[in-house]
C-alpha cells in the first residue's frame, strides 16, 4: 500500500513527468504488478532511449525498492535545475516495476510488521512446501545448476520456465518495449552484477559493458562482473533473459554491505540509495 501511494503521489505532484501507473499484471493472490513510466511528455511513446528499473523479485530485500524510489525522486525534484536530471528525464524513458513480488513482501510485512521478515520466493503452494524464486523461473537457460529442482529449496525454478505469473506479466512487459538497459535491483553484498549468471563465461559485447557498468560501479565502489564469476552460478535469472533474449544490457545491484543486510536501519536507507544514485544516472545515460 506504501509503495502504491508513492507512486500515486509521484503522478499526482509531477503530471508532466509520471504517467499514471500501469498494471502490468498479477500475482498468485492477484495483488497488481505496478509499472511506472517517467519521461517528458509520459503519455507518449517518443523516440527516446528506454531503460527499465524492477526491484523486490526477492521479498525481503526492500532496500532495491527504496533505492529504486529514490532515484525517482532525485529526478523528478531535481528537473529543471540539475543539468543530468533535467537531460534523462528529456531524452530517455524510465520504466519502473518497484515491487515484483508483492505477495512476498505483503507476507513479510504481515509476519514482521516493523521489518525484519527473511522470506525471499514468491507464496505459490507447492502441495507440500511454499514458493518459487522468481530469480531462478526466467525463460532463458532455464533449469541448470544455478537453481533447484526441490520446492523446499530458497533457490526452487517452478515447475517450468516462467511458469510464475509475475515473471510471465515480466516477460510480457518486456518484450513490449525496446530496453537498452535495465537494473534489476537486489540487496545486498555491494557488488553490481551483470551476465551472465547461468555460465562463468563473460559475454559477447563484454567490452562494451564492462565500460558502462565499471563507470557505474566506479562511484560507489561495488565490485563488478558477470554474477557467475564474482557471485555464483545463477541461471534463469533477470539478467540472462533481458541479454540473452532482448539483448539488453542489464545489471544487479546487489546494495548494502552485510552489516546492513535485508533490513539496514532507518538511518541507512537514504545513505544506502543515496550511493547508488549516480550508479543509476550512468546506466540510464548509457543507454
Ligand atoms: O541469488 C540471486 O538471485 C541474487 N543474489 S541475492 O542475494 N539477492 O539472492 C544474485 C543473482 C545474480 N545473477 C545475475 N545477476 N545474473
Ligand atoms: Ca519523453
Ligand atoms: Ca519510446
Ligand atoms: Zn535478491
Amino acid at each position: 500500500d506504501q509503495i502504491v501511494a508513492v507512486m500515486d503521489q509521484m503522478t499526482a505532484n509531477y503530471p508532466a513527468l509520471v504517467a499514471p501507473k500501469v498494471s502490468i499484471g498479477t500475482s498468485i493472490q492477484g495483488r497488481d504488478l505496478w509499472m511506472l513510466k517517467v519521461s517528458d511528455n509520459p503519455g507518449v511513446d517518443e523516440a527516446e532511449p528506454e531503460m527499465r528499473i524492477d526491484a523486490l523479485h526477492h521479498a525481503r530485500e526492500p532496500q532495491g525498492m527504496q533505492t529504486t524510489l529514490y532515484f525517482l525522486s532525485y529526478l523528478l525534484e531535481e528537473y529543471g535545475t540539475d543539468p543530468l536530471a533535467t537531460y534523462l528525464l528529456n531524452e530517455r524513458e524510465i520504466y519502473v516495476v518497484p515491487c515484483v513480488n508483492p505477495d512476498g513482501y505483503e507476507y513479510n510485512r504481515s509476519q514482521s510488521p516493523g521489518g525484519g521478515g527473511l522470506w525471499r520466493k514468491n507464496r505459490r503452494s507447492n502441495g507440500g512446501s511454499v514458493g518459487v524464486d522468481l530469480n531462478r523461473n526466467y525463460p532463458f537457460q532455464w533449469g541448470g545448476g544455478g537453481s533447484s529442482g526441490d520446492p523446499n529449496s530458497e533457490t526452487y525454478r517452478g515447475s517450468s520456465a516462467g511458469s510464475e505469473p509475475e515473471i510471465a506479466a515480466m516477460t510480457q512487459f518486456i518484450s513490449s518495449r525496446e530496453f537498452s538497459t535495465a537494473l534489476s535491483v537486489h540487496t545486498y553484498s555491494d557488488l553490481w552484477l551483470s551476465t551472465w549468471g547461468y555460465v562463468a563465461q563473460y559475454p559477447p559485447d563484454w567490452t562494451e559493458m564492462q565500460e558502462i557498468g565499471d563507470l557505474a560501479a566506479a562511484d560507489n565502489g561495488y565490485t563488478h562482473g558477470p554474477a557467475a564469476i564474482v557471485l555464483y552460478q545463477a541461471d534463469g535469472v533477470t539478467n540472462d533473459y533481458d541479454y540473452g533474449v532482448h539483448d539488453t544490457y542489464s545489471w544487479t545491484p546487489e546494495i548494502g554491505s552485510s552489516a546492513d543486510g535485508f533490513w539496514p536501519a532507518q538511518n541507512r536507507i537514504v545513505p544506502l540509495a543515496e550511493d547508488n544514485r549516480t550508479a543509476f544516472t550512468r546506466t540510464a545515460l548509457a543507454a
